[in-house]
Order: C-alpha cells, then structure tokens, then sequence
C-alpha cells in the first residue's frame, strides 16, 4: 500500500459501525428503561440499583476499564458517546452510572471546593499505613461506594508547593472511622446520591489487597447476539497510594481532564431532551389560529438550542478525541464543560419557556430538566473555574 493509505486519517466524523451499535444500544435503553423510571427516581431520590445493573450487564457502565483487569478499553470518546444517550432519559441515573467510573471521587470538603489546594483532611503516615482525618463534603454515590479516591494533604508544611503536599488513596469504604453522611436532597439530578463523607482516623495500608471487579464476557448467540456480562472479584496485589506520596494533586487533575468530556457530554444530552421535547411541543400546540413553532419568536428558540447543542457536541467530542491520543486537552475539556453546561441551560429554561404554563408544571418533563441542568454550572467544576483555567491555559501559551 502506499504511505497515503497507510497513514492515519484526517478528520472524520464518521463513528465506527461498533459505535454505532453501542450509540444505540444506550440509545434503546435510555429510551426504554430510564426515561419510564426517571418522574419515580426524581420525586424519591431512591438509588436506581436496577439501572446501574442492567448498564452494567449491557456493557454501558465502567467502559473505559482496561482489558487488562476484564473490562472493555473503551477511550474517553465512546465513553461520551453512551453518556449522551443516558443522559438524554435522566441525567440523575445517568450521573449515578457515571460517577461509578470513579468509585466514589473524595476531593471537595465544606471550607474547599473551587480550591482544591484549600482542602484540610490529612494523611499521616504512622509505620507502613496512613492514617485519614478530614471531612468531605458533595460526594456523588458517597452512599453506595465500596472504593473511594481521597485527596488528602501529607506534607504539613504551607511553604511546601500545591504539586508535592497532597496524595490521592484508594480507601475501602467499611473501613473503620468512616462515616456516610445523609443523603442531600438536592434542587435536580436527585436519584444521584450525594453525601458528606467523615474520616476519623481511618487506617489505610500504603499497599493493600484491592479487590478488583473484573467483568467476563459470554458471548450467546440466540435470535440476536446477547452479550452477557458476569461480575468477578479478583484479588490482586495492589497499592493505596497512588503513584507516590505528593503526586495526589496532579492525580486528580488529571482525572478531571478525563471526566470533564463526560460530564459536558450529560450537559449536551439533556440539551438534546430539551430541544426534541420543546420541538415536539410545539408542533402539537397552537395559538392565534397557528402552531406555535410557525411564530418565528418560537422557531428561533429552537434553532439557537440547536446551535447550542451542535457546537458544545463537537467541543466536546474534539476534548474526549485529544486525551484519547494521549495529548494535553485541559483546555479543551475546560471550554466543553462550560459551553455544554450554557447550552443545558439555556436549552431546559427555553424548553419550559415554549411549553408556557405546563412547562412550569411537574406532569410536564421541562420542569425536571431546568432543575436538573443546574448542577452542570456547579459540579466538576464550576462555570468560573472552567474560564479561570480557561484564560490561563491560554495566557500561557500565549506567553511562549
Ligand atoms: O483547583 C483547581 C481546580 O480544578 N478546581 C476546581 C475543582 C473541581 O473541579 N472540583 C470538582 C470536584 S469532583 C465533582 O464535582 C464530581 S461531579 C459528579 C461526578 C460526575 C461523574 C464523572 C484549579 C483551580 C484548576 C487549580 O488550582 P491551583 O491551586 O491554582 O493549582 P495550579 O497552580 O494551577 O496547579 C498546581 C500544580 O498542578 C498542576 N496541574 C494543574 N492542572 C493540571 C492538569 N494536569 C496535570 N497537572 C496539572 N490538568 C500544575 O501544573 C501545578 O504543578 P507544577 O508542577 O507546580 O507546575
Ligand atoms: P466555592 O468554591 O465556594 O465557590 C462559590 C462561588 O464562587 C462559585 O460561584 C464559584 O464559581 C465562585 N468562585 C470561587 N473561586 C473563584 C475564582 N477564583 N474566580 C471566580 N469565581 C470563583 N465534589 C467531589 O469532590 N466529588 C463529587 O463526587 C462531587 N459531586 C458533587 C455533586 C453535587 C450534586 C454537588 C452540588 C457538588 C459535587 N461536588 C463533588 C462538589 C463540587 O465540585 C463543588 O461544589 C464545586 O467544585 C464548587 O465548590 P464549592 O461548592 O465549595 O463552591
């Protein structure tokens, strides 16, 4: 073959027909099971065990694990892909699904959340084990986590860099000294459980047994291909402290250039929502004799939702595509967290807006979805820390 075939493509924005198939697997089952579930989950708060479960067995849920410990070695892009499509039917469930991918993420506590070098809990080291003391606070599946990640500061000393004083740990959630707060009720996402997490001098072995979950994949052919998935513990030797002592600040920057991409891809399924749901709406209503979308007031709506959407899809497709071939992407993923999170918004408040009175209405889904697009503006990250890193990424490169 010649060099031209043989090198790697330019863009394309064509998905394989494997993504396909698993777009629309997601699809299917957003549609399917969560959407029907979704007004329960919303007005209980009650975990949706059932969905996690079925995610899990479908193969939608844990995507990126590696084949090296059973799991799929999806990349952050396919992984947005199918978070999309959850999302669509409730971003509740959809965060619940998410955020397993991180255990539970132990970073914010109630005196630090934007400044993530403020946070106070400490790890001291006593022998071969740490041991924790500090409060987190805002901890998605804070309730339901076996594992947690936890930030903690290891070096005392204020003079010594915010790069070198935290360590990150992989703390086993029945541990003795830890306590699960109550679950929050929050204005949306409320089948998601949030809680504060409490560590009283909870012991963590700098190297432990970590059980892992390994999924095996069992193949059957019947009518159509069924893909079964079984869960299996495995115990592998494994350490508690990630990397090194001091490295903790950076882990967990590094895991938001990872999660950013999902979470702006929850923002752009829930603007997907708002848009076919006021679409729908206003092709069924009328005033002064026409439907609705043939006032151009209206119409325009929809197309800016439209814009909205397409833009924050690509940004965020574009950042999920850079970590996957191993580049740098803080600032993409930085601009597709804040555009998606704008475009939520704006998509669920004109939702409501074209819906007029019943959009204010619980029967009607564009109440549940204003509440629920909130969040994108606060949580991994705040609208103002996206620009904050934003500027900086920027302000730095164009000093070089
Ligand atoms: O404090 C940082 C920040 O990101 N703040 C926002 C906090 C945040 O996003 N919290 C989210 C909590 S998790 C959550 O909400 C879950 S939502 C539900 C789950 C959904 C499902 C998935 C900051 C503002 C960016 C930076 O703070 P500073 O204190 O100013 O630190 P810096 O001086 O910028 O950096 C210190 C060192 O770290 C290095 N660094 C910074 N960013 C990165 C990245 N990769 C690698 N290294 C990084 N992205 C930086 O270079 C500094 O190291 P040096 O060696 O000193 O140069
Ligand atoms: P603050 O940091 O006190 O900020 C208050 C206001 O000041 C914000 O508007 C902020 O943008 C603004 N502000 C702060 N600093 C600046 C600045 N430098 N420039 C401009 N404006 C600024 N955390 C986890 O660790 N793990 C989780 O799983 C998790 N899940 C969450 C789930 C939910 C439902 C919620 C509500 C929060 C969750 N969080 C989680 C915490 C979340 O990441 C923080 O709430 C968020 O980072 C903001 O921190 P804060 O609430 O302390 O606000």
């Amino acid at each position: 073959s010649t060099e031209a075939e043989a090198a790697p493509g330019g863009y394309s924005f064509e998905l394989s027909d494997e993504q396909k198939e698993m777009q629309l697997l997601a699809r299917k089952f957003a549609r399917e099971e969560i959407i029907p579930v979704a007004p329960h989950h919303d007005q209980t708060g009650e975990y949706p065990w059932d969905l996690l479960k079925k995610c899990w067995t479908l193969g939608l849920m844990n995507t990126h694990i590696s084949e090296d410990y059973g799991g799929l070695g999806l990349g952050i892009f396919d992984a947005c892909m199918i978070t999309e499509e959850l999302a669509y039917g409730c971003t509740g469930i959809q965060t619940a699904i998410e955020a397993n991918s991180l255990g539970a993420y132990c970073v914010t506590e109630p005196g630090a959340g934007s400044d993530v070098a403020g946070l106070k809990t400490r790890a001291e080291k006593k022998g071969d084990d740490y041991v924790l003391n500090g409060q987190k606070m805002w901890i998605t599946n804070g309730g339901v986590a076996n594992w947690f990640f936890v930030l903690a500061r290891t070096d005392a000393d204020p003079k010594t860099p915010t790069s070198k004083a935290f360590s990150g740990f992989i703390v086993d959630g029945d541990s003795p000294g830890i306590v699960r707060g109550r679950k929050e009720w929050n204005m949306g996402q409320r089948a998601s459980d949030t809680r504060g997490i409490t560590f009283e001098d909870v012991v963590v072995p700098k190297e432990g047994i970590v059980m892992v979950m390994v999924m095996a994949m069992v193949m059957v052919m019947v009518m159509v291909m069924v893909m079964v998935m079984v869960m299996v513990m495995v115990m592998v030797n494994g350490m508690n402290l990630l990397l090194t002592e001091g490295a903790g600040f950076k882990i967990a920057m590094g895991a938001f250039d990872k999660t950013r991409p999902p979470v702006a891809s929850g923002a752009v399924g829930l603007a997907q929502r708002a848009l076919d749901e006021a679409t729908k709406y206003a092709m069924e209503r009328k005033t002064f004799g026409k439907y609705i979308y043939e006032h151009q007031a209206v119409a325009f709506m929809l197309a800016d939702m439209a814009i909205g959407i397409e833009a924050a899809r690509l940004a965020t497709q574009l950042s999920a595509w850079k970590v996957d071939q191993g580049h740098r992407n803080t600032y993409y993923a930085s601009i597709a967290k804040a555009l998606s999170a704008d475009v939520a918004n704006k998509a669920a408040t004109d939702c409501v807006q074209i819906m007029g009175g019943n959009g204010f209405n619980g029967e009607y889904p564009a109440e549940k979805l204003m509440r629920d697009a909130k969040i994108y503006h606060i949580y991994e990250g705040t609208a103002q820390i996206q620009r904050v890193i934003i500027a900086r990424e920027l302000i730095t490169k164009a000093q070089q």
